[in-house]
C-alpha cells in the first residue's frame, strides 16, 4: 500500500514517485483518453498560485507533469529568494532587499507554520463557522462571504511576533528570524467586524478564538497546531479582513489558502490561516500557543537570560514601531551618492518621522515618508545620502510613531525572543 506522501514536505519526490496520484490529489487532474491532464477550475488556481501566475497553456500539460518552476524548491514552491529557516513545519523569511516593492509580492510573502497545511483543498465546499457567543451562528462559504458582505481590498503588514529573534542572547528557542517575517502585500476579503455584527456579538463576549484545518505536527487528530485570539475590542476594528485573494489572485496554499485571517499590527499568530471557525467567548481564549508562555512577554524589564514565571508574562498585543531598509541590500557596493529606501510601521498607530544616519548614529537626516495607503499597510520611505568618501559605512534607520516612541537601537531580552525591533543597520561599501 502506498505510504501517505507528506506533501508540505517533498512535493517533488512525490511527483516522482507516483505523478498520477500526485497530479490528483494536488491538482484534482484525473488523466483522460488522450493523455491530456483536464485541470478542475480549483485545481488550476492551486497551480497558478503555486508557480506565482496563470498558466495560459495549462490544457496542454500532460498528466503527471510536475511544472519547471516547482522543481527549484520542493517545499517553497511559488516562492522567490526566501530563505528557508525549518522544512517541517515550513518556516520561511525574506530577504530585506526583497522586500524593497510597496507591496510584497505573493511570492516574497514570508511563510511560518506551526504544523501540516490542509491537503485537497477545496474553495467551492469551504465553510466558515461563526459560533459561541452570537445570536445567530453562521456557516458561510465563501460564495456566502462574497455575496451578504461588502468585499474590500487593503494592503496589510502581517509580522510574525518572533520576527528579530535571532539576535537575541542569550538565544531563545524557536525559529531564528532575522529581519524578513514581515510583509504587506495587498488582501481581498470581507471585514471580520461586519461578518460579526450579523451574526449579533452578545454583551457577555470578551475575546474571540479562531480556528484552522492545518493539523498538528505529532498527526494526532484531537491536537491543533495553534489557535489564537482577540479581544472583542481589537476584532472590531475595520482593517481586519477574512480573506480569499492575495494581491489579486487565490490565496498561496502555503499563506493559508482557501480563507484566512489578516490581522495587522498584531502579532501575526492571530491571523489563522486556513480558517475553518471563529468562536465568541466570555473569557480569554486558552487554545494552543495562546497560554504558558506562547506570545506572552515579562511583564517588567528583566535580566538576559533571567528565569521568569508564568504568571508574569503578559499576552502580546500591538506590534511595536520598527522599520527596514530594503536598498541598497546590506555588504552592497555603491557610489558617493545613493538613495536609501525601505518601510516602516508600527501596530495600530501611524510613523511619524523616519531617519537614518551613516555614522554610526552620531547624525540624522530625515527620509520622505509616506502616509499608509490604507490604515494597516506599512508606509514607504525614501532619502538620499552623499557619503563625504570612499570607504565602509553603516546605514541605520529609526521610526518615530505617533505616540513619540522611537525604535531603539537595543532591546529588553524575553526568555520567547518576541518583539525586536531595534534598528535595521546596512553595511556599504562606498568607492
Ligand atoms: N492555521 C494557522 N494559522 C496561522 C499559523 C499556523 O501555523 N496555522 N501561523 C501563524 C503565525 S505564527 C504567523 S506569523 C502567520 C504567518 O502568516 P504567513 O505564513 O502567511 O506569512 O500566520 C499565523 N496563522
Ligand atoms: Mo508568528
Amino acid at each position: 500500500m502506498a505510504k501517505t506522501p507528506d506533501k508540505s514536505r517533498d512535493v517533488h519526490s512525490f511527483f516522482a514517485e507516483d505523478p498520477e496520484r500526485a497530479d490528483k490529489e494536488f491538482f484534482g487532474r484525473v488523466a483522460n483518453p488522450d493523455r491530456r491532464g483536464f485541470l478542475k477550475n480549483t485545481g488550476l488556481a492551486t497551480m497558478a498560485a503555486m508557480v506565482g501566475t496563470s498558466i495560459p497553456f495549462s490544457g496542454n500539460m500532460p498528466i503527471g507533469f510536475v511544472p519547471a518552476a516547482m522543481a527549484q524548491d520542493n517545499v517553497l514552491v511559488g516562492k522567490d529568494g526566501l530563505t528557508l529557516l525549518n522544512d517541517r513545519p515550513v518556516n520561511a523569511e525574506t530577504p530585506p532587499e526583497l522586500l524593497d516593492d510597496a507591496i510584497t509580492p505573493t511570492s516574497r510573502h514570508f511563510v511560518r507554520n506551526n504544523g501540516i497545511p490542509p491537503e485537497d483543498v477545496d474553495p467551492a465546499t469551504w465553510t466558515l463557522t461563526i459560533d459561541g457567543l452570537v445570536d445567530s451562528p453562521m456557516e458561510l462559504s465563501i460564495a456566502d462571504l462574497k455575496a451578504q458582505f461588502e468585499v474590500v481590498t487593503m494592503a496589510l503588514t502581517l509580522e510574525c511576533g518572533g520576527n528579530g529573534r535571532g539576535f537575541f542572547n542569550p538565544p531563545a528557542k524557536g525559529n531564528q528570524w532575522t529581519y524578513g517575517a514581515v510583509g504587506c502585500s495587498e488582501w481581498t476579503g470581507v471585514r471580520l467586524k461586519d461578518v460579526l455584527e450579523q451574526a449579533g456579538i452578545q454583551s457577555n463576549v470578551v475575546y474571540t478564538a479562531h480556528y484552522g484545518a492545518d493539523t498538528h505536527l505529532s498527526g494526532d487528530p484531537e491536537k491543533l497546531p495553534i489557535s489564537r485570539g482577540m479581544p472583542i475590542a481589537k476584532a472590531m476594528t475595520d482593517n481586519i479582513l477574512i480573506a480569499f485573494e492575495m494581491n489579486g489572485e487565490a490565496l498561496h496554499p502555503l499563506n493559508g489558502a482557501p480563507l484566512r485571517l489578516v490581522v495587522p499590527g498584531w502579532p501575526a499568530s492571530t491571523a489563522q490561516k486556513w480558517l475553518t471557525r471563529i468562536q465568541l467567548r466570555d473569557v480569554v481564549h486558552d487554545g494552543p500557543k495562546m497560554t504558558g508562555k506562547a506570545y506572552r512577554v515579562p511583564n517588567r524589564a528583566v535580566e538576559p537570560g533571567e528565569k521568569v514565571e508564568k504568571k508574569d508574562f503578559v499576552i502580546i498585543e500591538r506590534m511595536p514601531v520598527k522599520s527596514l531598509v530594503t536598498f541598497p541590500a546590506n555588504g552592497a557596493d555603491v557610489g558617493l551618492e545613493s538613495e536609501v529606501r525601505g518601510h516602516a510601521w508600527s501596530g495600530d498607530r501611524t510613523v511619524e518621522k523616519l531617519e537614518v544616519s551613516i555614522d554610526f548614529g552620531a547624525t540624522w537626516q530625515d527620509a520622505a515618508l509616506d502616509v499608509p495607503v490604507n490604515s494597516g499597510a506599512w508606509q514607504n520611505w525614501r532619502t538620499n545620502v552623499a557619503f563625504p568618501q570612499a570607504g565602509y559605512y553603516e546605514v541605520w534607520a529609526r521610526a518615530t510613531d505617533s505616540e513619540g516612541t522611537m525604535q531603539p537601537f537595543a532591546i529588553d531580552w524575553n526568555p520567547k525572543g518576541y518583539l525586536n525591533n531595534t534598528m535595521h543597520r546596512v553595511g556599504l561599501r562606498v568607492s
